[in-house]
């Protein structure tokens, strides 16, 4: 009878609430949370929602999992070993919130810009992420942080050559019929566009992947060309060699919608497939058949992604690559063009809710993420750093001046986390924040056009707080009452939905809206460049770019190549690229076990030749290295690397390595040519036996 009643309670009590995914990929799934007695018990994806089509990755269907996880930080703790060593005690809420505003109190009195906030895409929730928080800092006149890490290259680039960051219309990968797949392991990272773009496949389209590594998606492409890394600018210049020589170009369109045509002509017949092949390292028949497809072949779309631009030229690289629609008209086509972010179609009030008016300090530096190693370890630079919805310890470039930076026992460091991260290791408080079944949010995607809803679907766990509540309470104990601080996540949410771009017109999307379906979608042209329309100063697409011009730079795409671009004599004579692997994302998930065993341990994949030449058997431990560190992990031996480059897929927490480091003990902190951006894929190493 107990049972039976109880059965029936349980029954009664299972609800489904409307979420969104949370994490930094392009496909920004609709989630079904099922709850049962308060307890999250199933996490899936919304059939309703287009995009998502009822489908998660292996790493969100296991969401319950990371939310339950035994090691979630649940409680404040306080450092009470030596920095990094990873020993904390339990606090109170109290005492943890009273001690941080003490001592940010004491700096901000003094020096403001001295306080970093230090957060990426942890969330990309426009309330988790920069709301309250941004609005603290800016009030604060706290140090201004320059968000690089991933994306500033390409969007510069798209910026300089579209005026925005806009481009194709995802759904409608389903009805081209050539489509390039370039710099994307896109059965990794953006799993739905796989859908489509196999959907395409079945109707008849060919697929072409364009990258160094012959990755999953490349296996399943109908052509794979390896080139060398950061070499893409020359690719694209070949191929416009060939469009320009054959006269295979859409006179019309570019006559009406783009500028600089003539000098690009001049440009990229500098650059005959011959050239490119000696650059790329691809066979000049293979060159020439793309280009040729990409004529021929119509709608053409490409899939452009962010691993062409984290090497030096990356910015360069994508502006290449987004002059190609334009010069065959394919843009004419809702199944034409080209798409890397689409993130300029959304008409949120992102200025709302961050507020950057209220910034109070003009003293205030900006200091790149990305650089954040040798920031930390300049003199009288950062006293204090407060970091959320980010692990910078594993992900930033050069770990070895990240971790020193992060060991000063004179910068004051709080971080926000689920878990104790590299970077936790180095706090002086670990707050413990919510997940996203437990806060709400509203989230745009760079990958589709619609916005969602996220409703918290349980109630926190242990003592953990959302962001905005943290940030609200540091700032009434830190005696900063603006109203504006204490906005809730609810109206935050709906201030989220105000037009950006006219404040007087009805909002494009409802509340009631998203609190029905979860989801909505802003209006967009579905094919938005038919007619020109650009958002650059010409209204054209601007093969020369006048804001390029305006800095004094080349305003035509150009190859160039990368910093680290070695050759079999060189003390480094291996380019090694990071790019993520399937069941992590970034370094989240990697503390949950059963993606962990799937992913099996660090590895680094070599090429047969590679590893003969240095006596290597698969399953090896090798020691990676060059100026900058060294890392060891197993080998593997496989033509999933071509010869003369390694691939170390990140990004593994340093904790869990072999020699207490990870792929980032190598890469650099040098930058894009654009947007100051990391060049994570531009960096040399040797390999030798352990
Ligand atoms: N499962 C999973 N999904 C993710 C992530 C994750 O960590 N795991 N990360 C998310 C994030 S933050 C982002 S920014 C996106 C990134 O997603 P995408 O921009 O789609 O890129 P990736 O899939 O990371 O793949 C980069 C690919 O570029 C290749 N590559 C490296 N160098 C070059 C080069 O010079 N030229 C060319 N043509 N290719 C090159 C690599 O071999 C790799 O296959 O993915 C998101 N999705
Ligand atoms: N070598 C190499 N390095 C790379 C890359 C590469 O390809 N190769 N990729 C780069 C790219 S593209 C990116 S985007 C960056 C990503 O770098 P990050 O944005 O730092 O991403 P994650 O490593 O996923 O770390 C996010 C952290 O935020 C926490 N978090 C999630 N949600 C919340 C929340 O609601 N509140 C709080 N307080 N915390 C939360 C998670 O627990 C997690 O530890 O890494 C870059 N680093
Ligand atoms: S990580 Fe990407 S594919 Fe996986 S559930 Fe989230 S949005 Fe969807
Ligand atoms: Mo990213």
């Amino acid at each position: 009878m107990v049972n039976m009643a109880k059965k029936l309670h349980n029954a009664f009590m299972t609800t489904i609430i409307l979420g969104a995914c949370p994490h930094d990929c392009p496909d920004t799934c609709s989630l079904l949370t099922t709850v049962q007695d308060g307890v999250a018990i199933k996490v899936q994806g919304n059939p309703a929602h287009p995009l998502t089509d009822g489908v998660l990755c292996t790493k969100v269907s296991r969401y319950t999992e990371r939310t339950y996880h035994p090691e979630r930080v649940l409680n404040p703790l306080k450092r009470s070993g030596p920095k990094g060593s990873g020993q904390f005690v339990r606090v109170s809420w109290d005492e943890a919130l009273s001690d941080i505003a003490a001592q940010l109190k004491g700096i901000a009195d003094r020096n403001p810009e001295r306080i970093l906030p230090y957060s990426y895409a942890g969330t990309m929730g426009m309330v988790q992420g920069e709301s309250i928080a941004m609005r603290f800092f800016n009030l604060l006149g706290a140090a201004q942080l320059d968000r690089t890490i991933c994306a500033s290259a390409g969007a510069e680039a798209l910026t300089h050559t579209f005026g925005s960051k806009l481009g194709m219309k995802v759904q409608f990968f389903a009805e081209s019929k050539l489509i390039l797949i370039w710099g994307s392991n896109a059965i990794t990272s953006s799993v739905h566009f796989w859908r489509l773009a196999q959907e395409a496949k079945r109707n008849g389209a060919k697929l072409v992947c364009i990258d160094p590594r012959r990755s999953e998606t490349a296996d399943k492409c109908d052509v794979h060309l390896a080139l060398k890394p950061g070499t893409d600018a020359a690719l694209a210049l070949a191929l416009m060699h060939e469009l320009i020589t054959h006269d295979w170009l859409d006179h019309d369109y570019i006559a009406q919608h783009t500028v600089g045509f003539e000098a690009l002509r001049e440009r990229a017949l500098k650059w005959p497939p011959e050239r490119a092949a000696e650059v790329c390292g691809l066979d000049v028949q293979a060159i020439r058949q793309l280009a040729h497809d990409y004529a021929h072949i119509k709608p053409a779309a490409i899939r452009l992604n962010y691993g062409v631009q984290r090497s030096r030229g990356g910015g360069n690289a994508v502006r290449a690559v987004a002059c190609l629609p334009a010069l065959i008209g394919a843009w004419r086509h809702r199944a034409g063009g080209v798409v890397l972010s689409a993130s300029g179609h959304a008409l949120h009030n992102g200025v709302a809710l961050q507020r950057p008016d209220l910034h109070t300090n003009p003293r205030a530096p900006l200091v790149n993420m990305s650089t954040i190693g040798d920031a930390l370890n300049t003199p009288n630079l950062i006293e204090a750093l407060v970091v959320y919805n980010s692990n910078p310890v594993a992900v930033a470039p050069e770990s070895a001046k990240v971790v020193k930076g992060f060991a000063r026992e004179d910068v004051f460091t709080v971080v926000l986390e689920h878990f104790m991260t590299d970077t936790a290791d180095h706090a002086d408080y670990v707050l413990p924040a919510t997940t996203q079944l437990e806060h709400w949010d509203i989230h745009n995607s760079y990958g589709h056009t619609d916005v969602l809803l996220n409703r918290p679907a349980i109630a926190p766990l242990g003592e953990a707080k959302t962001n905005t509540q943290i940030f609200r309470e540091l700032a009434l104990r830190m005696g900063l009452h603006n109203p504006l601080l204490q906005e809730d996540d609810e109206s935050l949410c709906r201030l989220a939905l105000q037009h950006s771009r006219n404040l007087q017109s009805a909002a494009p999307v409802t509340w009631a809206q998203l609190l029905h379906d979860g989801f909505a979608h802003w209006p967009m042209n579905d094919a938005p460049f038919a007619q020109g329309g650009f958002a650059t100063a010409s209204g054209k697409c601007e093969f020369m770019s006048s804001s390029l011009q305006a800095q004094g730079v080349d305003g035509l795409p150009d190859f160039i190549p990368n910093y680290e671009a070695p050759t079999a004599q060189d003390t480094y004579p291996l380019a090694m690229i990071s790019p993520p692997a399937r069941n992590f994302l970034n370094s989240s998930f990697v503390n949950v076990k059963s993606l962990r065993d799937m992913e099996g341990e660090p590895l680094l994949e070599i090429h047969p030749d590679d590893a003969a030449m240095r006596q290597l058997q698969d399953g090896d431990m090798v020691r990676v290295f060059n100026e900058r560190g060294s890392y060891e992990c197993k080998a593997h031996v496989s033509t999933r690397a071509r010869v003369g480059m390694v691939v170390g897929l990140g990004i593994w927490w340093r904790k869990l390595g072999a020699n207490g480091t990870n792929v980032n003990e190598l890469t650099s902190q040098k930058l894009t040519d654009m947007g100051r951006a990391p060049v994570f894929y531009d960096c040399a190493v040797q390999v030798a036996k352990r």
